[in-house]
């Protein structure tokens, strides 16, 4: 729950905006020392945002098993609850810590400093930060990242850059995962991409399988080139 997303309750109209207002020119102020922090020692920060389940630890697993010999990787896991995520990461040889936040549907620019110190990354380094799995409320808020990845699932329709634009507007990639599962599913990659480019026409769409490999050359390039 998050006053921002205007699900914290009775508040009237104008209570929630002023709210809404502050807690995120606040959060950009944090943000942008973020920014900063990592900029000073020339990290990577990589902002995976999605509904719950889409996959984002799944292609995190795959792809420090496929590149951490050639590319320094740790990783943030939000998560309402549990250290299930982070588990899962660690299980690779990866550090990962684990960020908790209970009520709140977001991961904010507070919670990133914090993780970033325990998890310490080294120089030149990138950083994967998995945020709350939830299509509405990280996209309002800049954790300081370089770059903004939305991972869909092809089981969630190709709908869903219509009805949830402000997630899809600021991503700099969009990553159609699940495509092994294609042929039992209606999901015209065309009509995705045609939906995708009413509210971002610069982004572009990787379908792949974290489970099965299929498609990851191409994030794999994609993450080589930043
Ligand atoms: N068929 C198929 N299943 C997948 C694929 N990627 C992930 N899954 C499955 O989807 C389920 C959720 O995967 P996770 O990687 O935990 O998803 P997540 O986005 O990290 O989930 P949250 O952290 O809970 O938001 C698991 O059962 C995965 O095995 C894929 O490419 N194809
Ligand atoms: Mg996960």
């Amino acid at each position: 729950m998050c006053a921002t997303c205007g699900c914290s309750g009775p508040l009237t109209h104008e209570h929630t905006v002023l709210i809404e207002q502050d807690v995120l020119a606040r959060n950009d102020e944090l943000a942008r020392d973020n920014r900063a922090w990592l900029a000073g020692r020339r990290i990577l920060a990589v902002n995976l945002m999605s509904s719950p389940g889409s996959g984002k630890t799944t292609l995190l697993e795959r792809t420090i098993r496929d590149l951490s010999a050639t590319m320094a990787i740790a990783v943030v896991e939000g998560d309402q609850e549990t250290e299930f995520d982070a588990e899962r990461i660690r299980a690779t040889g990866c550090r990962a810590v684990q960020v908790n936040t209970g009520a709140g549907c977001h991961l904010d620019a507070t919670m990133l400093a914090t993780a970033l110190r325990a998890l310490d990354p080294p120089p030149r380094s990138t950083v994967f930060i998995e945020n709350v799995g939830n299509l509405v409320c990280p996209a309002l808020f800049d954790l300081g990242e370089s770059r903004r990845v939305v991972v869909m699932s092809v089981t969630e329709g190709v709908d869903k850059p219509l009805k949830y634009p402000h997630m899809f507007r600021t991503a700099d990639l969009v990553l159609a995962n699940k495509v092994d599962l294609l042929p039992y599913l209606d999901f015209p990659l065309a009509t995705f991409q045609a939906h995708l480019s009413r509210v971002n026409a610069h982004a572009p769409v990787l379908p792949l399988s974290a489970t099965r490999g299929d498609g990851t050359s191409a994030w794999y390039d994609w993450l080589r080139a930043l």
